[in-house]
């Protein structure tokens, strides 16, 4: 397809919730790769804008401040700042970082919502919402609780069911309740403005579905569902106390609907970034929009956010969509609830100075096509093979060398040999081959491209063994070296836009005042008689305390989280008094306690059940004690059941222990000195 010939571009980025940390998922899915892309067009020296900002209204930020019992906007002013300092310490190089609670954004967003209205471009439906009559509010679906239709769980929310997953509306809830007050809502009616996507239905799949076949097959397939179905008028504004009031008469407690609001931060952020200027980054047909979001926010983005574009008419639309699958965890879902996530502050104090290990792995493991999972096992490999081994490795060789055998004056290049020409000729090509890449929105192909070249190099360098040559032949050195500098020049620039920290700290190694993508593909980046600076490590092996350290922490969570989940088991069927008083159950002393041979479960007792006669019993409690921590114990043990042969050994009874949620289990100890034999009832 051909390519039109932009002026400029504007990259949005999915503006984050600000009710909580940027985890990885975050990372991989938007805010990485959208950094890589951008960086990319700047080194090329286009003119582009990385705008982003929280998004700071909606259910989910009153939701988390009545949980911590202040006010939704302190919530907000906490996370937006912990989430703006976590993503500046990352190297995330947004042009704007600003927040839908803004002066501006008001303002755009009104007026914006206003042109709409005036044109009759929204629609007017009055519909039956839950009231609480004792909070005096609608109540959004969240704030809803009830008995799921499906799985009857109890605790199923007006618009999902978190037991078994299924979408629900409100009205489904069996003996619904207000999670504000407790009480019983009432349906009531109330007025809201609707943006009828239905009318804009055949146009949409003229645009994306005829207009946007090189859209990725993901976001492609999931418009095209959407727009097999036939979509539906969508309420713009809500009975709500937290969010940008509406803009109109009659609409006291209304706001407007958090996602006609989020959007419209992309362009008030811009235009809070350019005052004079903003206009032409998104109504000038010369400007190319991309926005780099996840995959849950596809329909918002294609379907939802380009009608109110359309409606509005003075916009341009999005040129691509550039959306990512989901990342997991150590094979599990990543999900904030349950903490399931390795969060990007956290990351930044426990691993200090190594934002580029985490661009790297989660490149390399971006979720472009398909979900993909995130270990710690696989991040130090990542690390330790490929990010030292090939690429620093190589790079403090060139440099090591060169301070050596030149006090780090670049040297001559002399006659080239054929080895020589193959490595510069595999050079030759990068720029073409990570920028077509690149372009199409493949991060991790791209990536990939670029530590083949920094493996190209290691090989030269291997292979040349200037160490030795240094020996009989300086002249020779002089070339390898000269070479080998150009081509970790050239990685320099090449890996810019993925490891910034690392770039940068090479481009001062190297000396260098500045990077153009145009350059790469020279083979005399650095000329000779260049002095160089002081060579230092570029990437350092992650030790195993340190990833070990990292497992330990999700294993915590997953502890804290079952513990949390645990319900004890139903009780079984009730029985009689009499089906009771037929369980003998007694005290015995435990004399002696061995392992069973051949039998890794079993441990044999000795006890003492004041019969005078000592009695055996084998039970399989081996993993959780050692036989002599309990040689001594008073336990409770069922006197009356039928004995049974364990191991060519009779049992003659069985001792009483609890199991733990977790499947550990306790014996049931005495608390006061009893005598041997004493019944337990
Ligand atoms: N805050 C949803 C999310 O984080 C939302 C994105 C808004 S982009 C305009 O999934
Ligand atoms: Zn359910």
């Amino acid at each position: 397809m051909e390519q039109k010939n932009y002026k400029r571009t504007t990259v949005t980025a999915a503006l984050p919730y600000a009710n909580g940390g940027v985890h990885i998922g975050h990372l991989a899915g938007v805010y990485v790769p959208a950094d890589i892309y951008v960086r990319y067009l700047r080194l090329k020296k286009q003119d582009v804008k990385f705008i982003c900002g929280s998004d700071e209204h909606g259910v989910p930020i009153t939701i988390r401040a009545k949980k911590e019992g202040c006010t939704p906007q302190d919530v907000v002013d906490r996370y937006h700042k912990m989430i703006k300092d976590s993503f500046h310490d990352f190297g995330i190089s947004f042009d704007i970082y600003s927040r839908t609670t803004s002066e501006t954004q008001t303002k755009v967003a009104s007026d914006f919502f206003r042109k709409l209205y005036d044109e009759g471009k929204l629609i007017e439906k009055t519909s039956k919402q839950y009231y609480d009559e004792e909070a005096h509010q609608f109540l959004a679906d969240r704030y809803i609780m009830g008995e799921c239709p499906h799985c009857h769980n109890l605790k199923a929310y007006g618009d999902q069911c978190e037991k078994c997953g299924s979408d629900l509306s409100p009205l489904e809830l069996i003996n619904p309740h207000s999670t504000i007050s407790g009480s019983e809502p009432v349906l009531k009616e109330t007025k809201n403005w609707y943006l009828p996507l239905n009318e804009y239905q055949d146009w949409l799949k003229k645009w994306i579905l005829d207009g946007h076949k090189e859209w990725r097959p993901n976001v492609y397939g999931q418009c095209k569902s959407w727009l097999d179905m036939n979509l539906q008028p969508r309420a713009m504004t809500r009975d709500l106390d937290w969010g940008i009031p509406v803009p109109v008469d009659g609409a006291d407690g209304k706001v407007l609907y958090v996602w006609f609001d989020a959007p419209i931060g992309y362009i008030s952020n811009t235009k809070e970034l350019m005052p004079n200027d903003w206009e032409k980054w998104w109504k000038d047909p010369e400007t190319r929009l991309v926005h780099f979001i996840g995959k849950d926010n596809i329909v918002f983005h294609c379907i939802v956010f380009p009608v109110m574009l359309k409606a509005h008419g003075d916009y341009i639309l999005p040129d691509n969509v550039p959306a990512n699958e989901f990342l997991n965890l150590e094979g599990d879902k990543i999900s904030t609830s349950r903490n399931w996530a390795v969060w990007l502050h956290e990351y930044l104090v426990d691993l200090p100075n190594k934002q580029d290990v985490l661009r790297y792995v989660l490149t390399a493991n971006a979720p472009e096509t398909k979900d993909n999972d995130f270990t710690w096992k696989d991040f130090q490999a990542r690390n330790n093979n490929e990010l030292v081994a090939v690429y620093g490795n190589f790079v403090n060789r060139a440099l090591q060398l060169t301070k050596k055998y030149f006090n780090g004056i670049v040297p001559e290049c002399g006659e080239l040999l054929d080895i020589d020409k193959q490595a510069l000729d595999e050079f030759k090509d990068v720029k073409k081959n990570v920028e077509n890449l690149l372009n199409i929105f493949k991060f991790r192909d791209a990536q990939k491209e670029a530590m083949n070249l920094a493996r190209i190099g290691n090989k030269y360098i291997t292979d040349c063994e200037p160490w030795h040559v240094a020996k009989t032949d300086m002249e020779r050195v002089k070339t390898i070296l000269y070479i080998s500098l150009q081509l970790v020049a050239n990685l320099a620039i090449a890996f810019e836009p993925f490891l910034p920290f690392s770039s940068d700290k090479l481009r001062k190694m190297l000396n260098m005042e500045s990077f153009d993508w145009n350059q790469l593909g020279n083979t005399d980046l650095l000329k000779a008689g260049h002095q160089l600076a002081e060579p230092e490590l570029l990437f350092e092996k992650i030790e195993d305390e340190v990833i070990e350290k990292q497992v330990q922490k999700l294993l915590d969570t997953k502890k804290a989280n079952e513990e949390a989940s645990y319900k004890a088991k139903e009780i079984k069927k009730t029985i009689t008094f009499d089906d009771f008083e037929k369980l003998d159950i007694r005290v015995g002393h435990i004399k002696n306690c061995e392992k069973v041979k051949k039998a890794d479960k079993l441990l044999k007792f000795t006890i003492d059940d004041g019969s005078g006669k000592d009695r055996t019993i084998v039970s399989g409690i081996a993993k959780f004690y050692n036989p002599e921590e309990l040689i001594g114990k008073d336990v409770c043990f069922i006197a009356n059941l039928a004995p049974r042969t364990l191991k060519g050994i009779e049992s003659q009874g069985m001792i009483l222990s609890a199991e733990n949620f977790d499947g550990n289990l306790s014996v049931t100890t005495i608390d006061k000195v009893v005598k041997p034999g004493s019944e337990v009832k």
